[in-house]
């Protein structure tokens, strides 16, 4: 029988095949293949056990769930004021991953969503301004969420439960306050849940404001400006052919940014990420 892995709990997963929950165990061989089980898996299983991991789309890797379709991306506009780096680098990572980003600008009670709005447009991802409080707008996310299988990410505070809520009222109990206290320190090692929502899924996921470059591969810093598809059509025009768009003489991309025509914003964010991920560890350069 073929199902999807909707929880997992030491060495337990609930398997959800036609609207019924089977409880599994994964079998031996599959951990001989080094094969880990990923919430969101399609899996072939039988009595009890899992046999079998049908192909992935895709994987994130921390927290661990396979087979996403979109990321949304939360900011709030204001309180906490947006934090751009965040963004970008969630971008970068979903894309790496090969998962669809959809950019939330939430809270606009506080804050207009335009000047944001604009960076982004410009570079081809069309952002959704929402109100979580009120509700406004959220049901544009829901029709981006039927048949698929979706999760929120986004820094402490900028409203993804509370998006969740409204989307589905009794879907996450802790929103706020609550969920600040009872998250200690920064790693909250909650197990990720799919919970059946409009004919795909949604994931609860606490730990994705923390998602990091290197347990999702991407190493190489060298691949980082193919992330940001607006230098592309100055970067032929580099002196360099292997350009990094930092200090190198001839900088076509510098050039677009001084002249207004790439936002400062992600060029700056672009320079702090290729920093964070460093150069190639010595083991990392024979692939
Ligand atoms: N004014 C306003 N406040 C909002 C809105 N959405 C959420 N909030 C408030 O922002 C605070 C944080 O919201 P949460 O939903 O808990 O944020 P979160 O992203 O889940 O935060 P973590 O669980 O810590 O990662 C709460 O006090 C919410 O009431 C909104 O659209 N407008
Ligand atoms: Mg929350
Ligand atoms: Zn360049």
């Amino acid at each position: 029988m073929e199902g999807i892995v909707i929880r997992g709990l030491g060495g337990l997963y609930e398997v959800l095949r036609d609207g019924r929950v089977y409880e599994c165990r994964g079998r031996g061989g599959l951990k001989r293949d080094r094969n880990i089980l990923y919430v969101g898996d399609r899996v072939e299983f039988d009595q009890g056990a899992i046999g079998k991991i049908l192909p992935r789309r895709n994987v994130l890797p921390r927290p661990p769930v396979a087979n996403l379709d979109k990321l949304f991306i939360v900011v709030a506009l204001s309180d906490p004021l947006p934090n751009l780096y965040t963004l970008d680098k969630l971008i970068v990572i979903s894309e790496h991953c090969g998962i669809e980003p959809v950019l939330v600008l939430n809270k606009t009670d506080l804050e207009d969503p335009l000047s944001v709005r604009e960076i982004y447009s410009s570079v081809g991802y069309p952002s959704f301004s929402v109100c979580a409080k009120t509700g406004e707008n959220v049901d544009l996310l829901r029709d981006l969420m039927r048949g698929r299988t979706c999760a929120f990410a986004g820094l402490s505070g900028v409203g993804k439960s509370t998006l969740m809520n409204a989307l589905a009222p009794n879907f996450v109990r802790q929103t706020g306050e609550i969920s600040r206290k009872l998250q200690r320190g920064k790693h909250t090692t909650r197990a990720v849940e799919l919970y059946p929502f409009e004919g795909g899924f949604l994931a609860d996921t606490p730990g994705f404001s923390e998602l990091e470059f290197s347990p999702c591969g991407l190493h190489d810093r060298s691949l980082l400006a193919d992330y940001f598809p607006e230098f592309e059509p100055y970067s032929d025009d580099c002196f360099f052919r292997d350009c990094a768009h930092g200090k190198e003489k001839g900088c076509a991309v510098r050039a677009a940014v001084e002249e207004g025509r790439i936002s400062r914003s992600r060029y700056e964010n672009y320079l702090r990420m290729y920093e964070e991920i460093g150069p190639l560890r010595p083991w990392e350069t024979t692939k």
